[in-house]
């Protein structure tokens, strides 16, 4: 799978490659364990499709990166994390951070600038913070927290914690010098990160053909001697089973790991449109092609086919995500706004004598 993929990657055919198609095999794990991720995807996506909506119709003032299509990623991973693990990602991160178990209405009320959000109002989108949950930080600042996380790693080695660092990033931060530095750094000194590039194709608008002679990330750490992986983003089980191995190494030997996750976002770069014929070649029918492998689609079809789940069973899932997702909008909704003399707590500010 592995090699199949980064064949495909190289060639520029991975968009056709029946290898991003293949069936799940549930066979490794339990019942239960498969409907608490597929639960954990379906309520990120519902919760991204809120956020899109209320964005589209101007409740939510600031920008937001959606990464619907690319759930199974963070779910995968997270299932190996613990909270006092240290998780770093960017401006596209709503997913890394409601994975490890952050209050989605905390999540809602940092959209909407109220003083309970994540970061009392004061960040947005791309300014989230967690740190109970183990959500160290974002930052849109394009590779930008890459280095942070190598040096939260380091720490975790230093203080003996046991605990490992995580840095998502997309395929356009890899293009950043830091990140080639992070990667030196962290296989130099053995500091244990698992670096995840969510290879979606696109940095902003621009397609990976028109930036890169090779379309795999993961030459990178080859370069750098990090094990690595390439592994299927839409696949929870490929996902779940990679982060897996890296993660436990990491923790073990203190090394760094490097999980290339091939996927795609159902969103535009930015807010609720498609970005479809906005003179980029990001098509219609791509999109299409994109949504039929779906990372929700393929777990929920294997789990009814495997008769682990059946259509009610389903349906109850949903109606349960989408109560708790539209109760958390109301209460961020009627939740205040942080006070005036609150505006400039947390932030740097010239002292005049
Ligand atoms: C240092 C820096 N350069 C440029 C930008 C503008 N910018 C924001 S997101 C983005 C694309 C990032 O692409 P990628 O890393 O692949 O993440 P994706 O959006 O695909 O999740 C760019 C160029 C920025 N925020 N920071
Ligand atoms: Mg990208």
């Amino acid at each position: 799978m592995n090699s199949q993929l980064r064949q495909a990657l190289a060639s520029g055919e991975i968009e056709n490659s029946p290898i991003i198609d293949e069936a799940l095999d549930l066979s490794s794990f339990s019942s239960k364990e498969l409907i608490d991720h597929l639960t954990s995807m379906i309520r990120i996506r519902q919760a991204e499709v809120k956020i899109a909506e209320m964005r589209r119709d101007a409740h939510i003032g600031g920008p937001v990166h959606l990464g619907a299509g690319q759930e199974a990623i963070a779910v995968g991973i997270s299932a190996h994390l613990r909270k006092s693990d240290r998780v770093f990602s960017a401006h596209r991160s709503h997913a890394h951070l409601l994975a490890l178990g952050s209050d989605v209405r905390k999540l809602f009320a940092e959209l909407l600038g109220k003083s309970t959000g994540l970061t009392h109002g004061m960040g947005g989108s791309m300014h989230l913070w967690d740190q109970p949950n183990g959500f160290y930080g974002s930052v849109p600042i394009v590779a930008g927290t890459v280095p942070l996380a190598v040096g939260a790693g380091l720490a975790a080695k230093m203080q003996k914690t046991g605990d490992i660092a995580v840095a998502y990033f997309g395929d356009g931060a890899a293009e950043e010098g830091v990140v080639q530095e992070s990667l030196n750094l962290a296989s130099q000194l053995g500091i244990p990160i698992l670096f995840v590039c969510e290879n979606n194709f696109f940095s902003s608008h621009m397609h990976i053909s028109q930036r890169q002679p090779i379309h795999s990330v993961a030459r990178f750490a080859d370069a750098n001697n990090i094990e690595n992986e390439v592994v299927d983003g839409n696949n929870l089980i490929s996902v779940n089973a990679a982060a897996g191995r890296l993660i436990s190494q990491s923790r073990k030997n203190n090394v760094p790991g490097f999980l290339e996750v091939v996927t795609f976002r159902h969103y535009g770069h930015v807010d609720w449109r498609e970005d479809i014929d906005v003179g980029v070649n990001r098509s219609a029918s791509e999109v299409e092609k994109w949504k039929s492998r779906d990372p929700i689609n393929r777990l929920k079809s294997a789990l009814i086919k495997s008769k682990t789940l059946s259509e009610n069973d389903l349906a109850n899932i949903y109606n349960s995500v989408d109560s708790e997702i539209k109760s958390a909008w109301n209460l961020a909704v009627s939740d205040p706004y942080p006070a005036e003399e609150d505006l400039l707590r947390s932030v740097y500010k010239e002292v005049r004598k």
